[in-house]
């Protein structure tokens, strides 16, 4: 007869039996859920190209959902090269690798050493203080601009930018607002990402410098948030962009090789100009594309207006219009792939394409095609151009559509990212 302390030894031993058990298949569970992550990993980091990779991310996708622990991709392709680094205050010019569409090859100031902004002030455009983003944006050398802090830039004329720049405000709360904004201008090689940039006004009719070995006389500005002439390798992402004198961002005067991505746009009239006027042809060679941009409260119309070239739409979110989406004239190319449009409620405003001041005997050989567009409250997209597959060619960059229902998610955080440092963006 086994006396109760040795019953109560045995049911110890029973107890630590089951413990060590179980212990023991935790660890083994939490090593193939690493094996599996470490294996998910290997598969992300192949090189993949823009054929598989619209349906390679979406897989991914489906399983870093279900890896909980692992997701901070969101499907969009852009932010998925560089935001899930926690060190990303580290790795800042990765970000340079990152771009897709027909801006891809903008390296900005990634062969550059940093230059940290200490001050917001803009008190000499001729001879602007060191430490002034004026004085970071007209050097010849390549430089990857950074912000010390937060601030409130008010610029007293445009910053020309030099060539081979960016500006990086990832880590601070960077303002452009309430005077002149930016100009690029005959260069090459910019980037700018994470800029609030706001309330921009027309300033000019005065000198300003634009290098170290030169200044001089600007006229009157339109007013743009930015304004790109004649300039190529071009990358504008995340940022905000509202209430603008003129346009929010405008391309001419035969630039080319843009991407326009990760945007919010909201509170302005006309948004986007793509293409001078309609006589000047040399635009004709002008690539551009737009993708992964919200295109939010208060906006009329021009998301984009186009003329001549050559524009990739790729899985934008247009939530408000009060005239249209996407116009144009000059027989331009639009190739709108995997956007969701909500119209407004306006019954005279439904329809998603505009084109301007053109008979429709004449538009009908314009080529804007929409594949895979989801058209919400009404929304309705009038294509044409059937059949001429070799221009629309031209107007597909490299950077896949993602189904229309991944918009949401995909440009849920378009606009500035809070980044904080030692922890993913
Ligand atoms: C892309 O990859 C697929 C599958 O690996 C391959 O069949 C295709 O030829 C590739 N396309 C290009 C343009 O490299
Ligand atoms: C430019 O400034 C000059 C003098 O500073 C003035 O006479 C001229 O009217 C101005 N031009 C415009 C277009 O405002
Ligand atoms: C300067 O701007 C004014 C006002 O926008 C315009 O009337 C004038 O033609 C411009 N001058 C030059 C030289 O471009
Ligand atoms: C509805 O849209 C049409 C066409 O853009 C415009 O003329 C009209 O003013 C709009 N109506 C309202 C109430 O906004
Ligand atoms: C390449 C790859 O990893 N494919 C998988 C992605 O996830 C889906 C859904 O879980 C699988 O069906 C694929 O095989």
């Amino acid at each position: 007869m086994a006396s109760s302390s040795q019953k109560m030894t045995g049911a110890c031993f029973f107890v630590l039996f089951i413990f060590v058990v179980c212990a023991f298949t935790a660890t083994r569970l939490r090593n193939d859920e690493i094996s599996r992550s470490r294996k998910l990993k290997t598969e992300d980091s192949q090189s993949f190209n823009s054929s598989t990779m619209a349906i390679r991310s979406e897989q991914n996708i489906t399983k870093r959902r279900k890896l909980g622990f692992l997701s901070c991709g969101n499907g969009n392709l852009i932010d998925d090269c560089w935001r899930c680094d926690p060190n990303w205050h580290k790795n800042r010019k990765r970000l340079a690798g990152c771009g897709m569409g027909f801006g891809s090859n903008a390296i900005g100031g990634r062969d550059g050493r940093f230059y940290v902004v200490i001050d917001p002030t803009d008190e000499d455009v001729i001879n602007p203080n060191p430490g002034t983003l004026r004085h970071a944006v007209i050097q010849d050398e390549p430089l990857w601009i950074i912000f010390e802090r937060d601030m409130v830039i008010n610029l007293k004329q445009e910053l020309i930018m030099n060539s081979y720049k960016t500006i990086d405000g990832r880590g601070a709360n960077v303002h452009i607002a309430n005077g002149a904004c930016i100009t690029i201008q005959d260069i090459k090689n910019v980037i700018i990402h994470g800029l609030h940039i706001h309330d921009c006004k027309k300033t000019g009719n005065t000198t300003v410098r634009s290098s170290p070995s030169h200044y001089g006389h600007r006229n009157i500005t339109d007013g743009d948030a930015i304004s790109i002439m004649a300039s190529s390798h071009i990358w504008i992402d995340h940022n905000s962009l509202s209430h603008c004198k003129d346009g929010l961002v405008d391309v001419i005067q035969g630039s080319t090789s843009i991407t326009i991505s990760n945007n919010l746009f909201t509170h302005h009239d006309e948004v986007m100009l793509l293409g001078h006027s309609d006589s000047y042809t040399k635009d004709k060679m002008m690539q551009v594309t737009i993708a992964y941009n919200h295109f939010g409260e208060g906006l009329h119309q021009r998301m984009p207006r186009c003329r001549h070239g050559y524009f990739h739409v790729v899985n934008n979110d247009y939530t408000h219009w009060e005239m249209y989406a996407i116009g144009g004239s000059a027989n331009p190319t639009i190739n709108s792939q995997g956007n969701r449009f909500a119209a407004p409620n306006n019954r005279s405003a439904k329809e998603v394409t505009k084109r301007v001041n053109t008979e429709e005997s004449e538009w009908k050989k314009w080529n804007w095609r929409s594949e895979g567009d989801m058209l919400v409250n009404g929304a309705f997209f009038i294509p044409s151009g059937e059949g001429a597959s070799a221009s629309h060619a031209s107007a597909s960059s490299l950077l896949a559509a993602q189904p229309a229902s991944m918009v949401d998610s995909i440009t849920s955080s378009a606009g500035p990212l809070g980044c904080k440092i030692g922890k993913p963006c």
